[in-house]
């Protein structure tokens, strides 16, 4: 087991406009008020936070189709590009705290260009209802933050946010997990790039368990960074109602705690990403302390230590 203490930066990033709702704004206060940096600190880790970024003016951009806000989104891709980019190189572990999911277009996209100097792959875990492989031609909503997982594996309609020769991430190098909401032509480009889903049946079928040591076996064999980008409607909404796009039938409590103890185990994670908590359709915070305390289970917290 490796639980060694870890040097975090969180960011806070409260971007909106990638969503079809508003209130995503809100999370990063809404996370520091349930306690995040505390956790974290009491688990014996050294934690920064850096408070929250300003997206960069961006301007003039055309992008074809529907991408609503997209200088905004495009303003925030370019700062937290940056920002992960930095964190990573001064040896820090950045945790972005959302805002809507659009924001992993930029912390993503820094982790990747990090990894690709380093000479070391990149994976991603995205941990979501929904897949998040829509590009402007392809969106029935128009919605920004359904278009991440597109823009950094490199599917073509969205030149120019960042610079298009920049490094990507290999479709093969994400697993999408907890999936249960795809549209039409989403899943056939998912299955056309070689994107892992797993949906909930699998979910079901084979357990976490199983599922979480495939993949966790592959980021070792590969000696990869790992990019964690938690969505928090992958959790069932009955446990996290803070969410502005909620589709029954989700992850469990256990389930959930079981993904991230996991992960805590074999230490992998150099990024992370905690998106869409909505505070204001939240039901007395419970969703904002939900997920602190599976971070906590993430960065080592154990019931019986072993
Ligand atoms: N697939 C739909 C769309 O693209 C819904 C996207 C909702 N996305 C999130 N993030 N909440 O996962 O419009
Ligand atoms: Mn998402
Ligand atoms: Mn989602
Ligand atoms: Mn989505």
């Amino acid at each position: 087991l490796d639980r060694l203490p870890r040097n975090i930066a969180l960011f806070g990033a409260p971007v909106q406009e990638g969503a079809g709702k508003l209130g995503c704004k809100m999370g990063p206060d809404a996370l520091r008020v349930a306690d995040l940096p505390k956790e974290l600190a009491s688990l014996g880790h050294a934690v920064t936070d850096h408070g929250d970024l300003t997206p960069e003016p961006a301007t003039g951009l055309t992008i074809p189709g529907a991408a609503l806000n997209a200088e905004i989104i495009t303003g925030w891709t370019r700062t937290l590009d940056k920002a992960a980019y930095g964190a990573l190189a001064a040896g820090q572990l950045p945790i972005f705290l959302g805002g809507d999911h659009s924001l992993s277009m930029g912390s993503v996209s820094g982790a990747a260009r990090f990894a690709a100097e380093a000479g070391r792959p990149l994976h991603v875990l995205w941990l979501d209802a929904h897949s998040d492989f829509n590009t402007p031609l392809t969106s029935p909503s128009g919605n920004m933050h359904g278009m991440p997982v597109a823009f950094f594996c490199g599917r073509p309609g969205m030149d120019g946010i960042l610079p298009n020769d920049r490094p990507l991430v290999r479709p093969q190098d994400v697993s999408i997990y907890g999936a249960r909401s795809i549209d039409h032509d989403e899943r056939r480009a998912l299955r056309e790039a070689g994107v892992n889903v797993f949906d909930m049946r699998v979910i079901d079928e084979r357990g976490t368990g199983s599922i979480m040591r495939d993949i966790l076996d592959r980021v070792e064999a590969e000696n990869a960074m790992l990019h964690v980008s938690f969505d928090v409607d992958f959790l069932d909404p009955d446990l996290a109602p803070g969410v502005g796009t909620a589709v029954r039938g989700g992850v469990t409590y256990r389930e959930a705690h079981l993904v991230m103890e996991m992960l805590a185990d074999r230490g992998v994670t150099t990024s992370l990403d905690l998106v869409e908590l909505n505070p204001f359709l939240d039901d007395r915070g419970k969703s904002a302390l939900l997920v602190v305390e599976l971070i906590a289970s993430l960065f080592g917290r154990q019931v019986f230590e072993r």
